[in-house]
């Protein structure tokens, strides 16, 4: 990709695409990532491929329940630590809980290798100078984040096989749990549980994004880096999170997007 120009019009969205071909050739991601990849696009295309503004609302509603929660965790499956790794990296820094390595197509060869990506982002996140909104050791607080997941020993009631097993440290014992793309059973079978469960969706309309506490309707790593802004300067939605308003608001972001013909 040396040769894309910065100035082409779908340069994001190319990168995007390569970094998941990358992360396919190196065996880290499911043989179905790219598929999931591909229906994410189709919506951000008819989104405008921007944060629309309920989107930003969820943004910021999500970085509230992080900071407040008692043992936050952010999950991480395949494609959202290829595409947003780092940014959630910084989030979890902010936060000051682990990131737990949890996947649909579970195989230790892909923990293994995604968690070593992952412990490559934060070496690198570590050396940089860090938010200046941040008060603190930036380097420190970085590494200081937990990279979970190898330890399965904890399963989530109520699904099959082995994408039931995550850590008990982590999933098990989080009382919220940020999910980028997310399964519809396991948004389900994390709520019965008694979870707060946040989702970053680009389908409205998928069970994930209708089971969710909150479901924020972007591009995963277009909204963890909005997510790094709201957590450096938290910021209270006032009144009851109307997750079902804010779906169908983006739904007629998308329905509107004829009149951009
Ligand atoms: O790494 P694993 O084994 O956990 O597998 C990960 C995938 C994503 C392959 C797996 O969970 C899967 O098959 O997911 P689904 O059921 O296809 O759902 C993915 C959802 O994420 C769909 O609703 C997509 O629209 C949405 N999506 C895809 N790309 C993005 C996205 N949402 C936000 N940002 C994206 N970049």
């Amino acid at each position: 990709m040396a040769d894309l120009p910065e100035s082409h019009p779908r340069r994001s969205s190319l990168l995007a695409r390569q970094k998941i071909v990358d992360g396919t050739k190196k065996g880290l991601l499911a043989d179905s990532s790219m598929i999931a990849h591909g229906r994410g696009e189709a919506f951000d295309y008819l989104l405008g491929e921007r944060t629309t503004d309920s989107a930003a609302m969820a943004i910021r509603h999500v970085a509230t329940l992080l900071i407040s929660a008692e043992r936050p965790v952010i999950s991480a499956n395949g494609n959202t630590v290829v595409l947003a790794g780092e940014s959630l990296i910084r989030v979890a820094a902010v936060v000051g809980c682990p990131i737990e390595v949890n996947l649909y197509y579970r195989t230790p060869e892909r923990v293994f290798g995604l968690l070593s990506l992952l412990q490559e982002q934060r070496d690198s996140v570590a050396e940089e100078k860090g938010p200046s909104e941040f008060k603190g050791d930036w380097g420190k607080a970085v590494r200081s984040v937990r990279l979970l997941g190898d330890e399965a020993d904890f399963r989530i009631e109520g699904l099959e096989g082995p994408r039931s097993l995550c850590t008990e440290d982590g999933i098990g014992l989080g009382d919220l749990i940020l999910v980028p793309l997310e399964d519809g059973d396991r948004c389900e079978a994390l709520i019965s549980l008694g979870k707060q469960v946040c989702v970053i969706d680009l389908n409205p309309l998928s069970r994930t994004a209708r089971t969710a506490s909150v479901t924020i309707v972007d591009e995963v790593s277009r909204a963890s880096i909005s997510l790094l802004s709201e957590v450096l300067n938290p910021t209270k939605i006032e009144g009851e999170w109307d997750n079902d308003a804010a779906l169908r608001d983006s739904l007629k972001h998308m329905s509107n997007s004829i009149d951009r013909l």
